[in-house]
């Protein structure tokens, strides 16, 4: 589906500070779709499913992704919402490539950040035309949501992956340096992050910084999350010499090559 033009503003602050709130993007069936779709995968959870949340510890953690092909929620979403048309016009691409889905649900009363991080370096893919849309199924206060740090998209740095339970990835590609430590510098940086509405989104690039806390949960809120990935007309696939998630264990694609074939549906272009 294309959706209407985005606003000319919107398009630059994605592209100057790597991260840009989205309003009102997603009608509130498509919001009901992907709750259905995450209520699916927490009953029939997924390969990669992941638990963050230590054994006692409150709330509750969960992380699944790839799981769009057994998914009908999401595959609908991802092939007929207006999504990859929004992320086609932040990235000024023609080609809009799926690179994949990645559900993220914080519990009322959950302890646990989402470490400060960036994603290429453990993608399997280069390229500058990235956008990942955050996509919140409840309400977010501002003390809740996900964080970036502006403009680091454009720092030329690439860090060494840390996974979301904090421990570092067991083999990191070659010229990653570890990233600096984000909340005790937060004075020294633009961060940013909003007040989020079902209906809203956040665009970020595969480079920008970003992190997020816990979720106290207040007035029994959750925090169910839905990110759905993209590349554009530059972003090639890579076999690097780290660890890469998702694994894609199935991919037969050459160092270089464009991304296409069954795990990377062209979805506009
Ligand atoms: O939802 C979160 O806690 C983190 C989101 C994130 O890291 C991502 O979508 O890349």
């Amino acid at each position: 589906m294309t959706s209407s033009p985005l606003p000319e503003t919107t398009i630059d602050h994605f592209r100057r500070d790597g991260a840009v709130k989205l309003s009102g993007v997603f009608d509130k069936d498509w919001i009901a779709e992907l709750r259905d779709g995450i209520d699916r995968n927490m009953r029939e959870p997924g390969t990669y499913a992941k638990e963050y949340t230590p054994e006692g510890k409150p709330g509750y953690f969960f992380g699944d992704y790839c799981n769009w092909q057994r998914i009908p929620e999401y595959d609908r979403f991802l092939k007929d919402s207006p999504a990859a048309d929004v992320a086609g016009q932040l990235m000024g691409a023609r080609k809009v490539v799926l690179f994949h889905e990645h559900v993220l649900v914080k519990e009322p009363g959950t302890e646990e950040r989402t470490p400060w991080h960036h994603d290429q370096p453990y993608y399997c893919i280069e390229g500058t035309q990235t956008c990942s849309l955050w996509i919140p199924l409840d309400p977010v206060p501002r003390e809740v949501c996900v964080e970036f740090v502006a403009g680091s998209h454009t720092w030329g740095k690439r860090f060494l992956p840390t996974k979301f339970k904090g421990e570092a990835y067991e083999r990191g590609d070659e010229g990653l340096e570890p990233l600096p430590d984000i909340e005790l510098q937060r004075g020294e940086h633009t961060i940013l992050g909003w007040d989020m509405e079902p209906g809203d989104a956040i665009a970020f690039s595969f480079l920008t910084v970003h992190g997020a806390p816990g979720n106290p949960g207040t007035g029994g809120n959750r925090r169910r999350a839905f990110a759905a990935r993209f590349c554009g007309d530059d972003v090639v696939y890579v076999k690097r010499k780290g660890e890469v998630s998702p694994p894609f264990p199935d991919v037969r694609l050459n160092h270089g090559d464009p991304l296409r074939g069954e795990e990377f549906p062209v979805l506009r272009g």
